[in-house]
């Protein structure tokens, strides 16, 4: 199913154009985790701006030495990134896009 959340994804920003818009979120996710799948459901269903990172899990990415410093040292899915910024654990993930999403549905935030 995250599958098909890519793909909707990805048809949009194929459908904006030539000139490619940076979603304010991005996912590192893998299509079979289910970690993965709970927080693109909840970015999709609060209708923020994300776009997913594939993340080759089978062919070892993210045991890749590169990917764990500059990703996630833990070598695990889902991570999020924010600004650049990225975090890993899905329920700290849900806590922190949650706490943005009320605050911009509260107009205390952009
Ligand atoms: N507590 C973490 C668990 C994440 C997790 O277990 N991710 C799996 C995929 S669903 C993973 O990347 N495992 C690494 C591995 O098996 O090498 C969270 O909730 O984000």
């Amino acid at each position: 199913m995250i599958e098909a959340a890519i793909l909707n994804v990805n048809s949009a920003t194929l459908l904006r154009g030539r000139i490619q818009r940076i979603a304010q979120y991005k996912l590192h996710c893998v299509g079979t985790s289910g970690n993965s799948y709970k927080v693109a459901l909840y970015l999709n269903c609060a209708g923020l701006d994300w776009e997913p990172v594939g993340v080759d899990f089978g062919g070892g990415q993210t045991r890749d030495v590169n990917w764990r410093a500059t990703t996630n040292t833990m070598g695990e899915v889902p991570v999020l990134e924010v600004t650049g910024k990225r975090m890993a654990q899905s329920g700290a993930i849900f806590d922190v896009a949650g706490r943005n999403h009320r605050q911009v549905r509260s107009g205390q935030r952009r």
